[in-house]
């Protein structure tokens, strides 16, 4: 089973890119760059990865962010992820970067994109893995600053295919950003939000009515609402479920409780990943095998789920029919 689930050909359509920095490069960073980190070393700070919550491990990532300061920060972070990914059986990702969390710091958005876009198109010659990247507007800044990061970005246009929401949801709901995420679906982008993984099912309503947007990351509390389920179901709109990171924020206390397995009995479009696998302890090949392990899950719950990522990626269909 192990051999199998790890040649597998996988999708990963749920990952941070700024969650994909290992400690270690962390402090090579820092030192590099002349930064200061609220910890001593690298054991230091695998000690302070113990969440409560999503905002517990939000005030950590972003303050690890702080070390990426130029081009070849990003470069190598990429290439770092990248390499995990292909090693797992990873053959296409669309990765979530945040450029309000650089911009802020006074790190150019274009350092950040070229960076990202460079990691992109090094690791297609090395492994022949796809890489899409999707702008993530962080929900708790104001709703004018999505607006000025993406006009920013517009210049890197070609660089990335979607847009998407994330930090503290909470409080946070998505309906505050309808007016960008029009603008952005007039550019022609895609677009996602993260919604139901701490926020009630509510939020999920407004991604798909005011957001339109053709994915949910997490979504797990859509489990809480039966009409919300029936729409999932009838449309096929995806779930990009992060099994570790629900149980590292402590959605869930065990993964024997996890619904991944609800959710997929109830025909909806499950797909698994590893939302910040620097933080939470796995990569999306271990994220798998947890919740395999879990969950009980068959090899043919395990391939469709794998399957699942391929149809909800944002591949043209030609690529897609590769691996169908
Ligand atoms: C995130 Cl787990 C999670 N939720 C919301 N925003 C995020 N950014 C990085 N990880
Ligand atoms: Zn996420």
């Amino acid at each position: 089973m192990d051999q199998w689930l790890a040649a597998l050909p996988k999708t990963e359509l749920h990952v941070h890119i700024e969650g994909t920095l290992e400690p270690e490069l962390m402090f090579t960073l820092a030192r590099r760059n002349g930064v200061s980190l609220p910890w001593v070393d690298v054991e230091g700070v695998r000690a302070a990865y113990r969440f409560h919550n999503l905002q517990s491990f939000l005030d950590l990532y972003y303050a690890g962010a702080s070390v990426l300061q130029t081009e070849a920060d990003f470069f190598q972070l990429a290439m770092a992820y990248f390499r995990r990914a292909v090693a797992d059986g990873v053959k296409h990702c669309e990765v979530f970067f945040d450029p309000q969390t650089h911009i802020d710091r006074g790190i150019d958005i274009g350092t950040v994109i070229r960076g990202l876009a460079r990691a992109a198109e090094a690791i297609r010659a090395e492994s022949g893995l796809s890489v899409y990247y999707i702008l993530c507007f962080l929900r708790h800044l104001s709703a004018e600053s999505a607006m000025q990061t993406l006009l920013d970005a517009l210049p890197y246009r070609r660089h990335f295919v979607g847009v998407g929401l994330d930090s503290s949801e909470v409080g946070n709901p998505p309906e505050r950003f309808e007016t960008v995420f029009e603008q952005a679906r007039l550019e022609g982008l895609q677009r996602v939000a993260h919604a139901g993984e701490e926020g009630p099912p509510e939020y999920i309503w407004q991604a798909l009515d005011l957001l339109r947007v053709a994915r949910i990351d997490h979504g797990v509390r859509a489990e809480e609402d039966p009409q919300l389920m029936h729409r999932l179901q009838q449309e096929q709109i995806p779930l990009t479920v992060c099994p570790l990171s629900n149980l590292k924020l402590k959605g869930v206390d065990d993964l024997r409780q996890h619904n991944l397995k609800r959710l997929l009995d109830a025909g909806l479009c499950v797909t698994v990943n590893s939302d910040d696998p620097a933080y939470f302890d796995g990569y999306v090949l271990a994220n798998y095998r947890a919740v395999a392990a879990a969950l009980g899950l068959s090899r043919e719950n395990l391939y469709n789920i794998a399957r699942n990522g391929f149809v909800a990626s944002f591949l043209p269909e030609v690529e897609k029919a590769r691996w169908l």
